[in-house]
Parts: structure tokens; sequence; C-alpha cells
């Protein structure tokens, strides 16, 4: 054995370790063995094909529960490559199966690295937790195969038939030694799959239910309008303050898209996400952008004369005051940012830059008409009440 086989061995060794560890500590690497877990294999697989699209190479993702709750997931993309990888010596579609963080190590240089999960490292998670994983790849004239157990390859990537089509598709049995329940809810995916939809501008993700013929359930998502679509989902059923949601995009190192929506509801609605992930806690993205639309209110208020030149108020202070206890404000704030972390001047700009322009002078504008009707009563009352009786004396005390 040369000293090169010696490397291989020891890299496939390392191989094998990788995936056993991923069974050990299942929830190190999918959250939790729970029926959330189990969702989550699903969402890795899907942001595959997201990741894709987000390259502009798949415009369609079909997700299918069938009987037995195995899962479909098949996009129209380039199909994950099939040729012998360079360091593995085994295909590439099969290294993105079975080594731990292949996706991010091999797919380095292809664009494939903005939606969320593990950007393709994911894949290998999913086999090593699936009792079966069957990955059926249409590309450069054909359709290839591969089958695993437990992560371990049983059928090498083989040529199975030809095609003149592209794309991807992966069926997996998540393992049940492994997760408390197989049991997936039809609701969560749908919810999970339209948020992806909304934030995948023009990706078409369908979902089939074919576990009961007798109930087969059905949706598909597409929306070309992105985070407007989905502002306007989230605001269906609510009094729209002005109709059109207000929207910015940044293209660039840092992709910041923002929508947001005031209606008369009383509470507030803020959604962020990072890489598509909901980042349901907050963080950088969330501040700054906080921080720019109260700059901008202060802004506003001074130029208009609302507060002092050296007042500041905080966004609470206007919504108490101007907001809900008059008009009802309610701000449905989506921000979706494909990078890692975000300078906070540059949410600040982006965002001031609007918001000067919109919201501030949309609700003061509201406090202005107000103003404007104070002014014309009280003028009304001094021709109605203080003219007649000026007239009255200059009537009496003149003639006399
Ligand atoms: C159904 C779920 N879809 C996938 O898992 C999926 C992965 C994938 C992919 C590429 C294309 N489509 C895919 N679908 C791809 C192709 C190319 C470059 N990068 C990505 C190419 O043709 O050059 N890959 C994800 C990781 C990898 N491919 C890689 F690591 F093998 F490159």
């Amino acid at each position: 054995m040369t000293m090169e086989n010696d490397n291989y061995g020891a890299e496939q060794i390392q191989v094998l370790e990788g995936l056993e560890a991923v069974r050990k500590r299942p929830g190190m690497y999918i959250g939790s063995t729970s029926v959330r877990g189990l969702h989550h294999m699903v969402y890795e697989i899907v942001d595959n094909g997201v990741d894709e699209a987000l390259a502009g190479y798949c415009t369609e993702i079909n997700v299918e529960i069938e009987p037995g709750n195995i899962i479909s997931v098949q996009d129209n993309g380039r199909g994950i490559p099939v040729e012998i990888h360079p360091k593995t010596h085994i295909s590439t579609a099969e290294t993105v199966y079975t080594v731990l963080h292949a996706g991010g190590k091999f797919g380095g240089d292809s664009g494939y690295k903005v939606s969320g999960g593990l950007h393709g490292v994911g894949a290998s998670v999913v086999n090593a937790l699936s009792a079966w994983t069957e990955v059926t790849i249409e590309r450069d004239g054909g359709i290839y195969q591969m089958s695993f157990e437990k992560g371990k390859t049983v059928k090498k990537l083989e040529k199975i038939g030809e095609s003149k089509k592209t794309g991807t598709k992966v069926r997996f049995l998540a393992d049940d030694t492994i997760f408390e329940s197989l049991d997936y809810e039809y609701e969560v995916l749908e919810k999970r799959l339209r948020e992806i939809a909304f934030l995948t501008k023009g990706l078409k993700i369908t979902l089939e239910d074919k576990r009961d013929p007798e109930n087969i359930k059905k949706a598909d998502f597409c929306y070309e309008g992105g985070l407007i679509s989905f502002v306007e989902f989230l605001n269906k059923n609510k009094e729209k303050i002005h109709p059109t949601p207000i929207y910015i995009e940044r293209a660039g190192e840092v992709p910041v898209e923002i929508a947001i929506q005031y209606t008369t509801s009383y509470s507030e609605n803020i959604y962020t996400f990072v890489n598509n992930i909901n980042t349901i806690e907050g963080g950088t993205h969330l501040e700054g952008f906080k921080r720019a639309l109260t700059k901008v209110f202060n802004d506003y208020a001074r130029s208009h004369n609302i507060i002092k030149e050296k007042e500041a108020k905080s966004l609470e202070d206007y919504k108490q005051k101007y907001g809900s206890d008059a008009y009802g404000t309610v701000a449905y704030i989506l921000n979706l940012v494909r990078i890692w972390s975000i300078p906070l001047c540059f949410l600040g700009i982006a965002v001031g830059a609007i918001h000067k322009y919109v919201i501030g002078i949309r609700k003061l504008d509201t406090l202005e008409k107000g103003m404007g009707l104070i002014v014309t009563f009280v003028t009304l009352l001094i021709i109605c009440q203080i003219l007649p009786l000026a007239f009255a004396v200059f009537v009496k005390f003149g003639r006399g």
C-alpha cells in the first residue's frame, strides 16, 4: 500500500467516525430527537434545494410524505455532481451524503452557502439518522442512484438510465430507534414551507401528504412578491394604515430585505430572519433596525417641531403618545439577511432612508391633520364668538 493509499484509509476512518458521532449524539446535530428534530430532518434536505434555488438554478421543490412516513424531496436544480471526488475517491454525491460537513467543504466555491440549516452539511446528518436513504440524480444526460442504511453506503452511485432533465430527489425514512416518533405534522411542514417560499421569491414549493389515501392533503406556495407577500399574508385580516407594504432591498455583499406595514392593530409583530432562519431571539440585526427606526422618528419629529432640538424619544414613547391610544400602530417588519452578521450602521442607513420618507411622514401627518383641525376650530370660535362680541361692543360704545 502506498503512502497515498494510507492517507485515503485514514480519511475513510474519519468519515465513519464522523457519522457514528451523529448517531451517538443526534441532538447535537439535529437539535433534538423529538418530533421537532424529526421535522428538522425534512428542512435540512429542503434547504439544500433552496440553496440551489438561491444560486439561480432551481425553480421548484416538491415535498411528499409517502405512506409509512417516508419523506421525498425533489428539486429541479443542476443535480448533485456525480464525478469522482479527487480527495475522497468516491463520487461527490456519495461524499456529500457520507462525510460530515461535506456540503460546506466540498461545495465551497459553488455559491452553495446561503440558505439555512447546515449549508449542505445537513445531508450526511439526515443520512446518518435515517433507517435508509435513497438519492436519485438526473444530470449530464443520465439518471444516477445510490442508497444508504443508517448512514452507510449499501448501493454506490450508479447510472440507472438516461434523462435530458436535471435535478435531485432524496427519499428517506427517519430511524425510529433515534426519533421518539415518526409522525410528521402536515401543518407544521406546511407552515415552514410557506415561510421558505415567502423568503425565496419566485421559488415554487409543493407539499403533498399521501399517508392516508382517503385524505390526501396538498398545498403549493410561490410568491413573486417575496417579503411583501409575507407581510400582506400576515396582515390579511387587519385594517391597514397604508395599503402597500414598504419594501427595501439592498443587494451586494450584505444583502438585506425589509418589508413593513402598519395596521390599526394594537400588537406589534416583528419577524427577523438570517440566512432564511427565523431568529426568534433577535440579534444585532434587529437592534440595528430598531435604532434606525428610532432615529428616523426623532429626526422627523425634530424637523417638524414636535420635539425640541435636543430631545430624543424612544419607539415606545412614540407608540404610546401617537400610536395605539389614538390610532393604533402595528409594525410588521421582516428582515432577511443572507449573511452571518450585519454591521449595525448598514441597516441604519438602509432603513433610515425609507422611514424618513414613508413611515415618519405617514404617522406624523396624521398628527398634523389633528393639529390642523384644532387650529380651524379655534379660528371658527374666534369668528363666531369673539367677532360678534367685538361688534356688539363697538356698536354699544361706538354709538355712545
Ligand atoms: C432534494 C434536495 N436537494 C439537494 O440535496 C441538492 C444538493 C445539490 C447540490 C447542487 C445542485 N443541486 C442540489 N440539490 C450543486 C451542483 C453544483 C454545484 N453546487 C451544488 C454543480 O453542478 O456544479 N449540491 C450540494 C452540495 C453539492 N452539490 C456538492 F458539494 F456536491 F457540490
